[in-house]
Protein backbone atom coordinates (compact mmCIF):
# COMPACT_ATOMS: atom_id res chain seq x y z
CA UNK A 1 0.00 0.00 0.00
CA UNK A 2 2.97 2.39 1.00
CA UNK A 3 4.84 1.74 -2.17
CA UNK A 4 1.89 2.23 -4.30
CA UNK A 5 1.26 5.11 -2.68
CA UNK A 6 4.96 6.34 -3.10
CA UNK A 7 4.91 5.88 -7.25
CA UNK A 8 1.51 7.47 -7.56
CA UNK A 9 3.06 10.45 -6.08
CA UNK A 10 6.37 10.29 -8.41
CA UNK A 11 3.84 10.05 -11.44
CA UNK A 12 2.00 13.02 -10.14
CA UNK A 13 5.56 14.91 -10.08
CA UNK A 14 6.80 13.54 -13.54
CA UNK A 15 3.51 15.01 -14.62
CA UNK A 16 3.63 18.45 -13.65
CA UNK A 17 7.47 18.65 -14.66
CA UNK A 18 6.62 18.17 -17.87
CA UNK A 19 3.43 20.42 -18.48
CA UNK A 20 5.72 23.28 -16.99
CA UNK A 21 8.38 22.12 -19.50
CA UNK A 22 5.88 22.33 -22.21
CA UNK A 23 3.77 25.45 -21.06
CA UNK A 24 7.67 26.96 -21.15
CA UNK A 25 8.46 25.78 -24.73
CA UNK A 26 4.91 27.29 -26.03
CA UNK A 27 4.96 30.52 -24.41
CA UNK A 28 8.67 31.22 -25.59
CA UNK A 29 8.03 30.14 -28.87
CA UNK A 30 4.99 32.59 -29.49
CA UNK A 31 7.01 35.60 -27.94
CA UNK A 32 10.00 35.08 -30.71
CA UNK A 33 7.13 35.08 -33.77
CA UNK A 34 5.55 38.06 -32.61
CA UNK A 35 9.25 39.51 -32.22
CA UNK A 36 10.36 38.28 -35.84
CA UNK A 37 7.24 39.75 -37.62
CA UNK A 38 7.39 43.12 -35.88
CA UNK A 39 10.82 43.01 -37.94
CA UNK A 40 9.87 42.27 -41.17
CA UNK A 41 6.62 45.24 -40.83
CA UNK A 42 9.17 47.64 -39.83
CA UNK A 43 11.63 47.06 -43.18
CA UNK A 44 8.44 47.52 -44.94
CA UNK A 45 7.98 43.67 -46.15
CA UNK A 46 4.64 41.86 -46.07
CA UNK A 47 3.38 39.53 -43.30
CA UNK A 48 1.19 36.81 -43.03
CA UNK A 49 -1.47 38.64 -41.11
CA UNK A 50 -1.25 41.61 -43.66
CA UNK A 51 -1.75 39.63 -46.63
CA UNK A 52 -4.83 38.19 -45.61
CA UNK A 53 -6.47 41.89 -45.52
CA UNK A 54 -7.53 43.97 -48.32
CA UNK A 55 -4.54 45.06 -50.11
CA UNK A 56 -5.81 48.47 -51.21
CA UNK A 57 -8.75 50.32 -51.77
CA UNK A 58 -10.73 48.72 -54.26
CA UNK A 59 -8.99 45.78 -54.64
CA UNK A 60 -10.09 43.69 -57.86
CA UNK A 61 -13.20 42.47 -57.92
CA UNK A 62 -15.12 45.42 -56.03
CA UNK A 63 -16.20 47.35 -58.84
CA UNK A 64 -18.18 44.44 -59.37
CA UNK A 65 -19.85 43.82 -56.50
CA UNK A 66 -23.32 44.75 -56.10
CA UNK A 67 -23.36 48.41 -53.95
CA UNK A 68 -25.36 46.46 -50.99
CA UNK A 69 -21.95 44.06 -50.51
CA UNK A 70 -20.03 44.73 -47.62
CA UNK A 71 -16.72 46.01 -49.05
CA UNK A 72 -13.64 45.34 -46.93
CA UNK A 73 -12.47 48.18 -44.59
CA UNK A 74 -11.22 50.74 -46.69
CA UNK A 75 -10.26 54.17 -44.10
CA UNK A 76 -6.95 53.96 -42.33
CA UNK A 77 -7.86 54.24 -38.77
CA UNK A 78 -7.66 57.61 -37.59
CA UNK A 79 -6.33 59.03 -34.08
CA UNK A 80 -5.62 61.85 -32.16
CA UNK A 81 -2.11 62.40 -31.53
CA UNK A 82 -0.56 63.65 -28.58
CA UNK A 83 -1.75 67.44 -29.14
CA UNK A 84 -5.38 66.26 -29.50
CA UNK A 85 -5.14 67.04 -33.31
CA UNK A 86 -6.49 64.39 -35.61
CA UNK A 87 -3.88 62.38 -37.65
CA UNK A 88 -3.93 59.69 -40.28
CA UNK A 89 -1.79 56.50 -40.52
CA UNK A 90 -1.38 55.61 -43.68
CA UNK A 91 0.31 52.22 -44.15
CA UNK A 92 2.08 51.43 -47.44
CA UNK A 93 -0.51 48.70 -49.37
CA UNK A 94 0.19 44.87 -48.57
CA UNK A 95 0.90 42.67 -51.68
CA UNK A 96 4.00 41.32 -53.27
CA UNK A 97 4.77 42.50 -56.88
CA UNK A 98 4.11 39.28 -58.03
CA UNK A 99 0.27 39.56 -57.22
CA UNK A 100 0.45 43.05 -58.38
CA UNK A 101 2.28 43.93 -61.60
CA UNK A 102 3.33 47.43 -61.73
CA UNK A 103 0.36 48.20 -64.81
CA UNK A 104 2.07 51.16 -66.70
CA UNK A 105 -0.46 51.43 -69.29
CA UNK A 106 -4.36 50.54 -69.87
CA UNK A 107 -3.49 47.43 -71.73
CA UNK A 108 -1.36 46.24 -68.92
CA UNK A 109 -3.29 43.51 -66.37
CA UNK A 110 -4.87 45.44 -63.70
CA UNK A 111 -4.88 48.55 -64.75
CA UNK A 112 -7.72 49.75 -63.09
CA UNK A 113 -8.20 47.84 -60.33
CA UNK A 114 -6.67 50.02 -57.17
CA UNK A 115 -8.49 53.52 -58.08
CA UNK A 116 -12.06 52.77 -57.50
CA UNK A 117 -13.49 51.71 -54.05
CA UNK A 118 -17.15 51.22 -54.17
CA UNK A 119 -19.30 52.41 -51.05
CA UNK A 120 -21.36 49.55 -49.31
CA UNK A 121 -25.16 50.58 -48.65
CA UNK A 122 -28.02 51.35 -50.72
CA UNK A 123 -28.44 53.58 -53.57
CA UNK A 124 -31.74 56.41 -53.67
CA UNK A 125 -33.07 57.17 -57.13
CA UNK A 126 -30.60 59.74 -58.26
CA UNK A 127 -28.74 61.71 -60.70
CA UNK A 128 -26.53 64.51 -60.96
CA UNK A 129 -27.85 66.93 -63.65
CA UNK A 130 -25.56 69.78 -65.35
CA UNK A 131 -27.01 72.08 -68.41
CA UNK A 132 -24.13 72.65 -70.29
CA UNK A 133 -23.22 74.15 -73.73
CA UNK A 134 -20.95 72.07 -75.91
CA UNK A 135 -18.27 74.66 -75.53
CA UNK A 136 -18.05 74.69 -72.08
CA UNK A 137 -16.77 70.69 -72.44
CA UNK A 138 -13.58 71.64 -70.78
CA UNK A 139 -15.29 73.52 -67.64
CA UNK A 140 -17.92 70.85 -66.77
CA UNK A 141 -14.60 68.21 -67.39
CA UNK A 142 -13.09 69.99 -64.13
CA UNK A 143 -16.11 69.85 -62.06
CA UNK A 144 -16.88 66.33 -62.92
CA UNK A 145 -13.08 65.16 -62.08
CA UNK A 146 -14.37 67.33 -58.89
CA UNK A 147 -17.25 65.84 -58.11
CA UNK A 148 -15.68 62.03 -58.98
CA UNK A 149 -13.17 62.38 -57.10
CA UNK A 150 -14.31 63.69 -53.80
CA UNK A 151 -17.92 61.47 -53.95
CA UNK A 152 -19.13 59.31 -57.17
CA UNK A 153 -16.20 57.23 -57.57
CA UNK A 154 -17.84 55.34 -55.11
CA UNK A 155 -21.35 55.63 -55.70
CA UNK A 156 -21.18 55.66 -59.39
CA UNK A 157 -24.69 57.65 -59.75
CA UNK A 158 -25.55 58.81 -63.09
CA UNK A 159 -24.94 62.19 -64.80
CA UNK A 160 -27.91 63.73 -67.07
CA UNK A 161 -26.33 66.49 -69.41
CA UNK A 162 -29.09 68.69 -71.22
CA UNK A 163 -28.42 71.33 -74.16
CA UNK A 164 -30.86 73.43 -75.77
CA UNK A 165 -28.28 72.15 -78.70
CA UNK A 166 -27.44 69.03 -79.65
CA UNK A 167 -24.30 67.67 -77.56
CA UNK A 168 -21.24 66.91 -79.69
CA UNK A 169 -19.15 63.57 -80.26
CA UNK A 170 -16.08 65.82 -78.12
CA UNK A 171 -18.88 66.72 -75.00
CA UNK A 172 -20.04 63.10 -74.84
CA UNK A 173 -16.66 61.33 -75.34
CA UNK A 174 -15.14 63.74 -72.40
CA UNK A 175 -17.85 63.79 -70.25
CA UNK A 176 -18.90 60.11 -70.56
CA UNK A 177 -14.97 58.58 -69.93
CA UNK A 178 -15.45 60.95 -66.50
CA UNK A 179 -18.46 60.05 -65.08
CA UNK A 180 -18.19 56.66 -63.21
CA UNK A 181 -22.21 56.26 -63.53
CA UNK A 182 -24.19 56.32 -66.90
CA UNK A 183 -24.25 59.41 -68.80
CA UNK A 184 -27.51 60.49 -70.73
CA UNK A 185 -27.99 63.59 -72.87
CA UNK A 186 -31.11 65.87 -73.83
CA UNK A 187 -31.89 68.28 -76.07
CA UNK A 188 -34.30 70.39 -74.52
CA UNK A 189 -37.57 71.17 -76.76
CA UNK A 190 -37.90 74.93 -78.14
CA UNK A 191 -41.03 75.42 -76.30
CA UNK A 192 -38.72 75.00 -72.93
CA UNK A 193 -36.15 77.32 -74.27
CA UNK A 194 -37.83 80.16 -76.11
CA UNK A 195 -40.52 83.36 -75.22
CA UNK A 196 -43.60 82.34 -74.20
CA UNK A 197 -46.46 83.77 -77.07
CA UNK A 198 -47.47 86.07 -74.03
CA UNK A 199 -44.80 88.07 -73.86
CA UNK A 200 -44.35 91.44 -75.34
CA UNK A 201 -41.21 91.35 -77.69
CA UNK A 202 -40.87 95.48 -78.06
CA UNK A 203 -41.26 95.54 -74.41
CA UNK A 204 -38.71 92.42 -73.06
CA UNK A 205 -36.04 93.95 -76.51
CA UNK A 206 -36.08 97.29 -74.44
CA UNK A 207 -35.57 96.21 -70.94
CA UNK A 208 -32.33 94.35 -72.40
CA UNK A 209 -30.88 97.98 -73.68
CA UNK A 210 -32.01 99.55 -70.97
CA UNK A 211 -29.90 97.01 -68.39
CA UNK A 212 -27.37 96.95 -71.01
CA UNK A 213 -27.01 100.79 -70.75
CA UNK A 214 -26.60 100.17 -66.79
CA UNK A 215 -24.52 97.51 -66.90
CA UNK A 216 -26.25 95.02 -65.14
CA UNK A 217 -24.22 91.28 -65.57
CA UNK A 218 -26.53 89.30 -68.16
CA UNK A 219 -28.55 92.26 -68.32
CA UNK A 220 -28.86 92.30 -72.18
CA UNK A 221 -28.67 88.80 -72.97
CA UNK A 222 -31.42 87.07 -74.38
CA UNK A 223 -29.72 83.05 -73.82
CA UNK A 224 -29.50 83.34 -70.29
CA UNK A 225 -33.19 84.54 -69.60
CA UNK A 226 -33.80 81.03 -71.30
CA UNK A 227 -31.51 79.68 -69.23
CA UNK A 228 -32.60 81.09 -65.98
CA UNK A 229 -36.62 80.29 -67.41
CA UNK A 230 -35.65 76.35 -68.06
CA UNK A 231 -33.92 76.32 -64.36
CA UNK A 232 -37.03 77.57 -62.91
CA UNK A 233 -39.43 75.21 -64.25
CA UNK A 234 -38.22 72.93 -66.79
CA UNK A 235 -35.44 71.13 -65.68
CA UNK A 236 -37.13 68.79 -63.74
CA UNK A 237 -39.86 67.82 -66.38
CA UNK A 238 -37.62 66.70 -69.34
CA UNK A 239 -38.03 63.14 -70.07
CA UNK A 240 -34.54 62.21 -68.81
CA UNK A 241 -35.28 63.33 -65.93
CA UNK A 242 -38.71 61.32 -64.92
CA UNK A 243 -36.41 58.21 -64.06
CA UNK A 244 -35.62 59.65 -60.92
CA UNK A 245 -36.51 61.56 -57.18
CA UNK A 246 -33.77 63.17 -56.17
CA UNK A 247 -30.88 65.45 -58.58
CA UNK A 248 -27.81 67.23 -57.85
CA UNK A 249 -27.26 70.32 -59.62
CA UNK A 250 -23.61 70.71 -61.02
CA UNK A 251 -22.58 73.69 -63.38
CA UNK A 252 -19.10 74.11 -65.14
CA UNK A 253 -15.87 75.20 -63.13
CA UNK A 254 -17.19 74.20 -59.83
CA UNK A 255 -14.92 73.18 -56.95
CA UNK A 256 -15.55 70.88 -54.34
CA UNK A 257 -12.62 70.73 -51.54
CA UNK A 258 -13.32 68.39 -49.25
CA UNK A 259 -14.08 64.45 -49.46
CA UNK A 260 -17.37 63.55 -49.00
CA UNK A 261 -17.95 60.58 -46.81
CA UNK A 262 -21.70 59.91 -46.86
CA UNK A 263 -24.43 60.09 -49.60
CA UNK A 264 -25.97 62.73 -49.58
CA UNK A 265 -28.95 61.87 -51.47
CA UNK A 266 -29.37 59.49 -48.67
CA UNK A 267 -29.31 62.26 -46.16
CA UNK A 268 -32.11 64.04 -48.18
CA UNK A 269 -34.00 60.56 -48.32
CA UNK A 270 -33.82 59.87 -44.98
CA UNK A 271 -34.50 62.90 -42.94
CA UNK A 272 -36.96 63.93 -45.08
CA UNK A 273 -35.57 66.93 -47.20
CA UNK A 274 -36.70 68.26 -49.67
CA UNK A 275 -34.03 71.05 -50.86
CA UNK A 276 -30.62 71.70 -49.48
CA UNK A 277 -27.68 74.66 -50.14
CA UNK A 278 -24.45 75.72 -49.04
CA UNK A 279 -24.44 79.33 -50.04
CA UNK A 280 -26.85 81.87 -49.65
CA UNK A 281 -27.11 85.60 -50.48
CA UNK A 282 -28.03 88.54 -51.32
CA UNK A 283 -29.85 88.55 -54.55
CA UNK A 284 -28.96 91.98 -57.11
CA UNK A 285 -31.97 93.72 -57.15
CA UNK A 286 -32.41 95.54 -59.97
CA UNK A 287 -33.04 91.85 -61.32
CA UNK A 288 -35.90 91.17 -59.64
CA UNK A 289 -37.86 94.36 -58.75
CA UNK A 290 -41.46 93.00 -58.98
CA UNK A 291 -40.61 89.31 -57.62
CA UNK A 292 -41.78 89.68 -54.85
CA UNK A 293 -44.98 91.43 -56.08
CA UNK A 294 -45.75 88.06 -57.80
CA UNK A 295 -44.95 86.21 -55.34
CA UNK A 296 -47.68 88.51 -52.90
CA UNK A 297 -50.05 87.65 -56.06
CA UNK A 298 -49.56 84.15 -55.89
CA UNK A 299 -49.84 83.17 -52.59
CA UNK A 300 -53.03 85.26 -52.47
CA UNK A 301 -54.13 83.17 -55.14
CA UNK A 302 -53.04 79.89 -53.55
CA UNK A 303 -53.04 80.08 -49.42
CA UNK A 304 -53.49 76.50 -49.76
CA UNK A 305 -50.17 75.87 -50.90
CA UNK A 306 -48.35 77.86 -48.22
CA UNK A 307 -46.31 75.29 -46.18
CA UNK A 308 -47.57 75.98 -42.38
CA UNK A 309 -44.21 75.86 -41.06
CA UNK A 310 -42.02 77.74 -43.81
CA UNK A 311 -39.18 79.83 -43.88
CA UNK A 312 -40.85 83.55 -44.38
CA UNK A 313 -38.36 84.54 -41.50
CA UNK A 314 -35.13 83.99 -43.99
CA UNK A 315 -36.88 85.77 -47.05
CA UNK A 316 -38.77 88.67 -45.44
CA UNK A 317 -38.07 91.26 -42.33
CA UNK A 318 -41.28 92.35 -42.22
CA UNK A 319 -43.26 89.63 -42.02
CA UNK A 320 -43.85 88.90 -45.75
CA UNK A 321 -44.29 92.68 -46.61
CA UNK A 322 -41.24 92.65 -48.36
CA UNK A 323 -38.80 90.89 -49.96
CA UNK A 324 -34.97 90.80 -47.98
CA UNK A 325 -33.57 89.45 -51.42
CA UNK A 326 -32.00 86.61 -49.07
CA UNK A 327 -31.44 83.48 -51.38
CA UNK A 328 -29.64 80.08 -52.02
CA UNK A 329 -27.49 79.85 -54.14
CA UNK A 330 -28.50 77.51 -56.98
CA UNK A 331 -25.75 76.61 -59.36
CA UNK A 332 -25.35 73.85 -56.64
CA UNK A 333 -28.48 72.48 -55.38
CA UNK A 334 -29.44 68.92 -54.27
CA UNK A 335 -33.25 68.77 -54.08
CA UNK A 336 -36.04 66.36 -54.75
CA UNK A 337 -37.71 66.32 -58.01
CA UNK A 338 -40.98 65.33 -57.31
CA UNK A 339 -41.63 68.51 -55.27
CA UNK A 340 -40.45 70.43 -58.52
CA UNK A 341 -42.92 68.11 -60.14
CA UNK A 342 -45.68 69.08 -57.20
CA UNK A 343 -48.88 71.45 -58.08
CA UNK A 344 -47.39 73.16 -55.40
CA UNK A 345 -44.01 74.17 -57.13
CA UNK A 346 -45.56 74.23 -60.65
CA UNK A 347 -48.42 76.49 -59.71
CA UNK A 348 -46.19 78.46 -58.52
CA UNK A 349 -44.03 79.07 -61.63
CA UNK A 350 -46.71 78.72 -63.88
CA UNK A 351 -48.01 81.91 -62.15
CA UNK A 352 -44.76 83.94 -62.20
CA UNK A 353 -43.97 82.98 -65.93
CA UNK A 354 -47.42 84.69 -66.58
CA UNK A 355 -46.24 87.66 -65.16
CA UNK A 356 -43.29 87.97 -67.58
CA UNK A 357 -40.48 88.99 -65.06
CA UNK A 358 -38.04 86.44 -66.60
CA UNK A 359 -38.19 88.84 -69.46
CA UNK A 360 -39.51 91.94 -68.29
CA UNK A 361 -36.60 92.00 -65.82
CA UNK A 362 -34.46 89.00 -65.45
CA UNK A 363 -35.27 86.86 -62.62
CA UNK A 364 -33.03 84.18 -61.65
CA UNK A 365 -33.33 80.62 -61.18
CA UNK A 366 -31.74 81.13 -57.52
CA UNK A 367 -34.84 83.76 -55.87
CA UNK A 368 -37.47 81.52 -57.67
CA UNK A 369 -36.09 78.03 -55.87
CA UNK A 370 -35.92 79.68 -52.92
CA UNK A 371 -38.63 81.69 -52.87
CA UNK A 372 -40.54 78.50 -53.47
CA UNK A 373 -38.81 75.95 -50.98
CA UNK A 374 -38.82 79.16 -48.00
CA UNK A 375 -42.73 79.23 -48.90
CA UNK A 376 -44.20 75.69 -50.10
CA UNK A 377 -42.03 73.67 -47.58
CA UNK A 378 -41.63 73.37 -44.14
CA UNK A 379 -38.22 74.30 -42.49
CA UNK A 380 -37.51 70.94 -41.88
CA UNK A 381 -37.51 70.04 -45.19
CA UNK A 382 -34.71 72.13 -46.19
CA UNK A 383 -31.18 71.39 -45.37
CA UNK A 384 -27.75 72.95 -45.07
CA UNK A 385 -24.56 71.10 -45.74
CA UNK A 386 -21.62 72.00 -44.20
CA UNK A 387 -19.99 69.11 -45.09
CA UNK A 388 -19.92 70.02 -49.02
CA UNK A 389 -17.00 72.48 -49.86
CA UNK A 390 -17.64 74.11 -52.66
CA UNK A 391 -16.65 77.36 -54.88
CA UNK A 392 -17.98 78.98 -57.75
CA UNK A 393 -17.20 81.88 -59.00
CA UNK A 394 -16.64 84.11 -56.33
CA UNK A 395 -17.92 82.33 -53.23
CA UNK A 396 -16.44 79.66 -51.46
CA UNK A 397 -17.94 77.26 -48.83
CA UNK A 398 -15.32 76.41 -46.43
CA UNK A 399 -16.67 74.17 -43.51
CA UNK A 400 -16.78 75.97 -39.99
CA UNK A 401 -14.46 74.13 -37.64
CA UNK A 402 -10.60 72.32 -37.96
CA UNK A 403 -11.72 69.04 -37.11
CA UNK A 404 -14.28 68.66 -39.97
CA UNK A 405 -11.80 70.44 -42.50
CA UNK A 406 -8.86 67.87 -41.15
CA UNK A 407 -10.88 64.49 -40.73
CA UNK A 408 -12.62 65.17 -44.67
CA UNK A 409 -9.39 66.34 -45.83
CA UNK A 410 -10.68 69.62 -46.97
CA UNK A 411 -7.74 71.98 -49.16
CA UNK A 412 -9.55 75.32 -48.56
CA UNK A 413 -9.00 78.05 -47.03
CA UNK A 414 -11.02 78.59 -44.21
CA UNK A 415 -10.86 82.35 -44.38
CA UNK A 416 -12.35 81.96 -47.48
CA UNK A 417 -15.37 80.86 -46.15
CA UNK A 418 -18.04 82.94 -46.88
CA UNK A 419 -21.01 81.31 -44.56
CA UNK A 420 -20.58 84.37 -41.85
CA UNK A 421 -19.72 86.93 -43.82
CA UNK A 422 -22.08 90.56 -43.72
CA UNK A 423 -23.30 89.43 -47.32
CA UNK A 424 -24.31 85.81 -46.40
CA UNK A 425 -27.93 84.83 -45.47
CA UNK A 426 -26.43 81.40 -43.68
CA UNK A 427 -27.02 83.41 -40.41
CA UNK A 428 -30.01 84.02 -40.92
CA UNK A 429 -30.84 80.67 -41.68
CA UNK A 430 -29.29 79.30 -38.70
CA UNK A 431 -31.11 81.58 -36.69
CA UNK A 432 -34.91 81.16 -37.58
CA UNK A 433 -34.04 76.94 -37.45
CA UNK A 434 -32.60 78.00 -34.27
CA UNK A 435 -29.50 75.80 -34.78
CA UNK A 436 -26.75 76.49 -32.86
CA UNK A 437 -23.59 78.31 -35.01
CA UNK A 438 -20.62 76.38 -35.28
CA UNK A 439 -17.84 76.53 -33.06
CA UNK A 440 -15.09 79.34 -34.41
CA UNK A 441 -17.81 81.27 -36.76
CA UNK A 442 -17.45 84.46 -35.03
CA UNK A 443 -13.79 84.42 -36.24
CA UNK A 444 -15.06 84.61 -39.89
CA UNK A 445 -17.11 87.51 -40.06
CA UNK A 446 -14.87 89.29 -42.23
N1 LIG B 1 -27.07 74.74 -73.10
C1 LIG B 1 -26.89 75.94 -72.60
N2 LIG B 1 -26.51 76.06 -71.33
C2 LIG B 1 -26.32 77.30 -70.82
C3 LIG B 1 -26.54 78.46 -71.59
N3 LIG B 1 -26.28 79.52 -70.81
C4 LIG B 1 -25.91 79.05 -69.62
N4 LIG B 1 -25.92 77.70 -69.61
C5 LIG B 1 -25.64 76.80 -68.48
O1 LIG B 1 -26.45 77.22 -67.41
C6 LIG B 1 -25.75 77.21 -66.19
C7 LIG B 1 -25.67 78.60 -65.61
O2 LIG B 1 -25.00 79.45 -66.52
P1 LIG B 1 -23.75 80.31 -66.07
O3 LIG B 1 -23.19 80.96 -67.27
O4 LIG B 1 -22.83 79.48 -65.26
O5 LIG B 1 -24.45 81.40 -65.19
P2 LIG B 1 -24.02 81.96 -63.76
O6 LIG B 1 -23.61 80.83 -62.86
O7 LIG B 1 -25.10 82.86 -63.30
O8 LIG B 1 -22.80 82.89 -64.10
P3 LIG B 1 -21.22 82.55 -64.12
O9 LIG B 1 -20.68 83.46 -63.09
O10 LIG B 1 -20.84 82.94 -65.53
O11 LIG B 1 -21.02 81.12 -63.83
C8 LIG B 1 -24.40 76.60 -66.50
O12 LIG B 1 -24.50 75.21 -66.25
C9 LIG B 1 -24.22 76.87 -67.98
O13 LIG B 1 -23.42 75.90 -68.59
C10 LIG B 1 -26.96 78.29 -72.96
O14 LIG B 1 -27.20 79.24 -73.71
N5 LIG B 1 -27.13 77.00 -73.40
MG1 LIG C 1 -22.15 79.40 -63.31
Amino acid sequence: MMAGGNARYVRYIAIAIFTLALFYFVSNSKYDAAAIRAGITKAGGSTQTETQQPPTDGSSGDTKQPPQQKPPQQKPPVKNNKDGEISTTKKPPAGDAKEYPLALSPEDPKWDVDLVGIAPGPRMNATFVSLARNSDVWDIARSIRQVEDRFNRRYNYDWVFLNDKPFDATFKKVTSSLVSGNTYYGEIPKEHWSFPEWIDQEKAKKVREDMAERNIIYGDSISYRHMCRFESGFFFRQPLMLNYEYYWRVEPSIELYCDIHYDPFRVMAETGKKYSFVLSLYEYVETIKTLWDSTKKFMKNHPEHIAEDNSMGFLSDDNGDSYNHCHFWSNFEIGNLDWLRSKPYMDYFESLDQDGGFFYERWGDAPVHSIAAGLLLNKSEIHFFNDIAYWHVPFTHCPTGEKTRLALQCHCNPKENFDWKGYSCTSRFFDINGIAKPEGYENQQD
